[in-house]
């Protein structure tokens, strides 16, 4: 196993559009304990292959209390069961530091394919709901910054370019 670079806001690659897996291997299997291993020594309880740049539809999320749940999603898709939305403090790990209000619907089903690469489908509700969508933003090349106002992005911009070039 082994810790990956988390790429940082305003990083263009975080833009990337992240492809389909066309099959899970044992190539897949490595990123996901990767990502996990990765995840759980920032620690935070999602994280998207495009933050390591790979740009491959591949997301793991762990919202449990002991850190001893994790979830995998390849090729993810989200349906809205209610679009009713909720509100949360969001942050992410390729945005250090930060922490806006984002609204999301709350009640969402996704199928996708596990480590085995067989398909599932669940319900989700509350922060595991939230962070799914997240996680998925990711894969689509965006952020939760895009959803705050321009002002306030290009403060948060400004400001982690300022820690990038200290840490260069
Ligand atoms: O660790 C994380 N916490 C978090 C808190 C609120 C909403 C979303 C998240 S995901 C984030 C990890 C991360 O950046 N995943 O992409
Ligand atoms: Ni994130």
């Amino acid at each position: 196993m082994a810790l990956l670079d988390i790429l940082e806001f305003p990083d263009p690659r975080l833009r990337t559009k992240a492809a389909p897996v066309a099959e899970v291997t044992d190539a897949t299997r490595n990123l996901v304990d990767n990502l996990l291993e990765t995840m759980y020594a920032a620690p935070g309880i999602g994280l998207a292959a495009t933050q390591v740049n790979v740009h491959q539809r591949v997301l793991v999320i762990d919202v449990s209390e002991e850190h001893n749940q994790p979830l995998v999603f390849i090729n993810p898709e989200v349906t809205v069961l209610n679009p009713e939305l909720g509100e949360y403090d969001e942050g992410c790990l390729s945005v250090p530091g930060f922490y806006e209000t984002v609204q999301r619907p709350q009640r969402i089903s996704v199928t996708a394919l596990d480590r085995n690469g067989e398909c599932f489908s669940r319900e989700l509700d509350g922060l595991l709901a939230i962070c799914l969508q997240h996680e998925i933003d990711h894969l689509d090349g965006k952020l939760f910054v895009d959803y705050i106002s321009p002002v306030k992005r290009q403060r948060i911009r400004k400001k982690l370019q300022k820690e990038q070039r200290r840490q260069d």
